[in-house]
């Protein structure tokens, strides 16, 4: 009699987000990342915050206009968390349940460290939205980006030529200050979880460390030849 066949569920894929400030690089090294992990053969993909779904991005569009602020900071938190809600149910725990890699550009660090820590949101606000919108999800590992403010902002402005600055890049050089440093203290707050990464230094120099952190932290486990 034939054997009958056992589907094997997938493992879960690994969920591994990118966080700094403005012009601390996450974009590109996100990119580069995720084009050494496909090499691998490691199936990946790369998605952002806020935005990342359609809807997710349709609320994006309206919190870098501007139009969140205007309606005050509670209510800017619960756009991002509603963001985050359909980002997580649509595309972020499917591809990981399929397992593949998600690599995100931002994630619920930013509403803790923009909106928590620096835009005052009560903590139990935050939380609250944190448990509604993610649940039990964390990432297996946070690369926090860090680059002087001035290097940051510099970059930012190059990159953004003639365009006018969206509404967190518009913010004082105090506040890009402040953010550093409520990084810094979130790294140091979660060391098993994040990892700070000095990003003032080349794209390949920069691409080298967290390689090594990724490889160190999380490709134990996979056949050192797909990974060399
Ligand atoms: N936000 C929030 O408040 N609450 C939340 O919950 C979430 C977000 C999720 C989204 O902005 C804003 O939403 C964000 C926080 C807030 N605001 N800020 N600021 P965004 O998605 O439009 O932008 P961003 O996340 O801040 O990233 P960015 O400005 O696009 O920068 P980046 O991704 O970190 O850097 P990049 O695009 O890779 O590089 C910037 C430029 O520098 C570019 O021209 C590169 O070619 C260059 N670059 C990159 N690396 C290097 C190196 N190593 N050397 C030299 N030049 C480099």
């Amino acid at each position: 009699m034939a054997k009958a066949r056992v589907k094997r569920r997938p493992s879960r894929g690994h969920f591994i987000t990118f966080e700094g400030g403005e012009g601390s690089g996450k974009s590109t090294q996100i990119r580069r990342l995720a084009e050494r992990l496909n090499g691998a053969k490691l199936r990946t993909i790369v998605t952002r915050e806020p935005g990342g779904s359609p809807g997710a991005e349709i609320i994006r569009h309206l919190l870098l206009s501007g139009m969140g602020k205007l309606l005050g900071p509670d209510a800017e938190t619960l756009l991002f968390a509603a963001a985050r809600d359909d980002h997580v149910r649509t595309v972020i725990l499917p591809a990981l349940n399929q397992g593949t890699w998600v690599l995100c550009d931002r994630f619920f660090d930013s509403t803790r460290v923009y909106q928590g820590r620096l835009g005052q949101v009560p903590p139990g606000l935050v939380s609250a939205m944190q448990r509604v919108t993610i649940g039990d999800l964390k990432p297996d590992l946070t690369f926090i980006l860090d680059v002087p403010v001035e290097v940051g902002l510099k970059r930012a402005a190059a990159r953004r030529g003639s365009a006018a600055p969206d509404r967190f890049e518009a913010e004082n050089v105090q506040f890009h200050q402040d953010l550093r440093e409520a990084y810094k203290q979130l790294a140091a707050e979660d060391p098993q979880r994040c990892v700070l990464i000095n990003a003032d230094a080349d794209a390949d120099a920069v691409s080298e460390r967290i390689w090594n952190v990724l490889r160190e932290r999380l490709l134990a486990t996979v056949p050192a030849a797909s990974h060399a």
